[in-house]
């Protein structure tokens, strides 16, 4: 049983948003050509308090794109955004979100982020995405959406440590690129962990 997992496609991702990912709103056309195709479509969603430790405005004297220790693991620092009930959280209003079967929350705990839509980034705590694939009898995920970098990646590598077969799909991803090739960078660990990479094309 196959199953597509949405990621992130939410409006603070979008160009116009409050952490842009460039050309951002491409995804939502291949993620709207795919859905249809699955039987069970995951979306999943970054949902943060407003004291949530990513956010450089909660650590006095830092700035957007500092590193610091959160949790016990390195934690990149981003400006505010997909607070919890705000406008920026809702998913882009042209994903066709009546094909979604279910809709994973993360980064919910101020004190630890979240870019796994499986696991907080301390590996301790699971969102419940693990066990809903696994009941519904779920070995093979398609995964796509924002970012590239981040929350597709890890999405991506902890997929792979619990055993399910991944296919990326490349023209549906796209990267923070916080340093020019972190998404190039991104696509090529995930296939050298054994993630398939594919154009939608191809799926
Ligand atoms: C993401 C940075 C911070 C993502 C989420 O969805 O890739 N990136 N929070
Ligand atoms: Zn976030």
């Amino acid at each position: 049983m196959k199953a597509l997992i949405v990621v992130d496609i939410q409006n603070d991702f979008m160009p116009f948003g409050a952490l842009p990912v460039a050309d951002g709103d491409a995804v939502v056309p291949v993620a709207n050509a795919l859905m249809p195709r699955f039987s069970l479509v995951v979306a999943t969603q970054d949902w943060h308090p407003p004291t949530h430790g990513s956010f450089a405005s909660n650590h006095p004297g830092t700035s957007p794109g500092d590193v610091i220790e959160l949790g016990a693991v390195e934690q990149v620092l981003w400006p505010d955004h997909c607070v919890q009930g705000t406008p920026g959280a809702s998913f882009h209003s042209a994903l066709e979100v009546a094909r979604i079967d279910q809709v994973v929350r993360k980064g919910t705990d101020p004190a630890i982020d979240s870019y796994s839509g499986f696991f907080d980034s301390d590996q301790r705590s699971a969102t419940g995405l693990g066990d809903l694939l696994t009941q519904r009898a779920v070995d093979e995920i398609v995964v796509l959406g924002l970012a590239t970098d981040y929350c597709v990646r890890a999405t991506v590598t902890d997929a792979i440590g619990l055993g399910f077969g991944v296919t990326v799909v490349i023209d549906g991803c796209r990267a923070v690129d916080l340093s020019p090739g972190d998404g190039e960078r991104a696509f090529a660990a995930m296939h050298s962990e054994g993630a398939r990479i594919l154009t939608c094309r191809e799926i």
